[in-house]
């Protein structure tokens, strides 16, 4: 229930009401003409990626029913803004429960300050209890700490730990 969210708005928007001339929903596969790319592009290296690819790509990861790409798009210029992923990732542990993951937190540059990123945060929060997950966990720049301790995110005792190919 959005009214019941802790995290507070001003002005008051909401998924279904994510400010004027925009609106927040699925990804979908149009969305590769509407400047997706660009947006995560803003985050890192997105590499040449061909339609016919991303489309493979979106089919394989709506099967798997485990990822929830979310995009804020401007109506007006019909370009994607924001992004944020949500992906469970299912465990044998705590009685076959399923770990959230957020990735991809992503606004377009210009349209920052408009509590986007916020509410692209909050909703993916709400949504992982929805679905049960028993945690919800992401890596973050060290400057966008206090942005996620926001939530309720807390850094971990645990070392992030990667190996690069
Ligand atoms: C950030 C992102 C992560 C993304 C990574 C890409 C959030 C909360 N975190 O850590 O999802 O995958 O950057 O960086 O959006 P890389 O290209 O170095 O893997």
């Amino acid at each position: 229930d959005w009214s019941s969210n802790s995290i507070s708005f001003s002005p008051p928007i909401s998924p279904s009401n994510p400010g004027e001339g925009l609106i927040l929903r699925p990804l979908c596969t149009a969305d590769f003409t509407r400047g997706f790319f660009k947006v995560l592009s803003q985050l890192t290296k997105t590499g040449d990626v061909s339609q016919e690819l991303f489309i493979k790509k979106f089919d394989h990861m709506k099967k798997t029913g485990d990822y929830y790409v979310v995009v804020v798009e401007d109506t007006q210029l019909g370009q994607i803004v924001a992004t944020a992923t949500l992906i469970t990732e299912h465990k044998f542990i705590h009685s076959c429960a399923k770990r959230g993951r957020v990735e991809e937190v992503v606004v377009t540059d210009v349209c920052r300050g408009k509590q986007l990123g916020k509410l692209l945060v909050a909703t993916l929060i709400l949504l992982s209890k929805k679905l049960d997950c028993y945690k919800i966990t992401l890596e973050c720049a060290p400057k966008n700490v206090t942005f996620y301790e926001k939530f309720g995110y807390k850094a971990s005792d645990e070392t992030y730990m990667q190996c690069r190919f």
